[in-house]
């Protein structure tokens, strides 16, 4: 069958809630799809950066193949062999204190709320129903009902209302409001260190340092929210690696697993996590052993094959390239490691649908912005490759 008949198909049964750019995927492997007709593609979105391993990774093939044969599901109402084996590489890898697993990232910004609020009220004595979380303006930390109640974006809330009260909206990257809009209720500051969707905004060095400072002088507990910036995306583990900074809580999710299983997760100091006690949270999937053994082999990955390294390196020279072409399109260039955000004069789908026919998938993103976050895997012949394609549509 060809792409149109997987197209109409889609128009005809699936909900409208994505409008994709029309390719059919059949197959991937690394940095490369193909389409149902045997065309092929970079794939220079990593599914928002949770493909950083690259797409079908051998070692999380056979980790997943070996796991599924075994046990996939035990409920937390048993206990399995990989939920702990996972906590114990988790510390060792980021040595935050205790973890709490999900699926979705939204589910663990979701956990991380709860656990703020519980925290204000049990241990921080905030009165009860009164706990403020500060949040950003033009953020992304998923599509829950409640986290699209502190979204800026009309067309996130949009016909979802009524919203979850609780939630501060302060600029980012202004330390100032943030002072300001802390009071005796705050009970937590959540961020992302950088704002992807929002068009790859990357704060002054020393935003978060400060931010964290004043968490810490009013009792506020400082949470980032690194599902789409952490696991090596912008050239360090975490993107608040850039900074000395030392998070109450990391939230991290989709390369968690390599784009194999959703696998999400809650870091956290100790005082933190302990408010939940058994009973008040909890997911059927959460801390399966399938999820569990796949995200201990993504990690590993990770570091065995230096992809945090190659990230770095590797979107370094990409936005030097970038930069070398002097296109009249290009309005600014931003981002770290390979999270890079290329703002434009103009609509950027219009680039990303040239992009796609020359085979080079890209998303855009707020309109006038191509999001450029291929899988870590990358080579530096495969950014060749992506650079002339990109030069191709952006030069003069
Ligand atoms: C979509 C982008 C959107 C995230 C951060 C939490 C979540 C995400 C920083 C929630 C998820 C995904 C969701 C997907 C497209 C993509 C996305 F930012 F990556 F580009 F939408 F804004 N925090 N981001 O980036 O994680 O529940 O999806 O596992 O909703 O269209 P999730």
């Amino acid at each position: 069958m060809n792409t149109n008949y997987y197209i109409e198909l889609e128009k005809k049964f699936g909900a409208n809630n994505y409008h994709p750019l029309d390719v059919v995927i059949e197959k991937a492997e690394g940095v490369w799809f193909w389409d149902v007709e045997g065309n092929k593609y970079m794939d220079a979105l990593a599914s928002y950066s949770a493909v950083n391993q690259g797409h079908c990774h051998p070692k999380l093939i056979k980790t997943f193949v070996e796991q599924a044969s075994k046990v996939t599901l035990t409920s937390r109402a048993f206990r399995n062999k990989q939920l702990p084996l996972l906590y114990k590489k988790l510390y060792e890898i980021t040595k935050m204190e205790m973890f709490l697993l999900m699926n979705s990232g939204a589910e663990a910004v979701e956990t991380a709320i709860k656990a703020a609020r519980k925290w204000g009220y049990d241990i921080k004595g905030v009165k009860n129903n009164k706990a403020e979380i500060i949040v950003c303006a033009n953020n992304f930390h998923g599509r829950t009902t409640t986290i699209i109640s502190f979204s800026t974006e009309e067309e996130y809330r949009r016909g979802f209302g009524p919203f979850t009260p609780g939630f501060k909206i302060i600029e980012f990257n202004d330390i100032e409001q943030l002072e300001k809009a802390i009071n005796e209720n705050t009970v937590a500051f959540l961020v992302e260190p950088i704002q992807a969707e929002a068009g790859v905004y990357v704060p002054f060095h020393g935003y978060l340092k400060k931010a964290e400072e004043i968490c810490k002088k009013n009792n506020v507990l400082f949470m980032l929210d690194e599902i789409q910036t952490g696991l090596g995306r912008t050239g360090k583990l975490f993107a608040h690696y850039y900074e000395d900074v030392n998070p109450d809580v990391i939230i991290i999710g989709k390369a968690l697993s390599g784009g194999f299983y959703p696998v999400s997760a809650v870091l956290a100091k100790r005082e933190v996590l302990e408010v939940f006690e058994p009973g008040t949270h909890g997911s059927t999937f959460g801390g399966n052993p399938l999820g569990c053994a796949v995200a201990q082999t993504a990690l590993d990955v990770l570091i065995e094959e230096n992809l945090i390294e190659n990230s770095y390196k590797l979107g370094n020279y990409f936005k030097e390239e970038l930069l070398k072409l002097h296109s009249s399109k290009v309005k600014e260039i931003r981002g770290k490691g390979l999270l890079i955000g290329i703002e434009l004069f103009e609509k950027a789908r219009p680039i990303c649908e040239k992009l796609k026919n020359l085979g080079l998938l890209c998303k855009d993103t707020h309109g006038n912005i191509i999001r450029f976050t291929p899988p870590l895997v990358i080579s530096k012949d495969e950014i060749d490759w992506a650079l002339e394609k990109i030069s191709s549509v952006l030069k003069d």
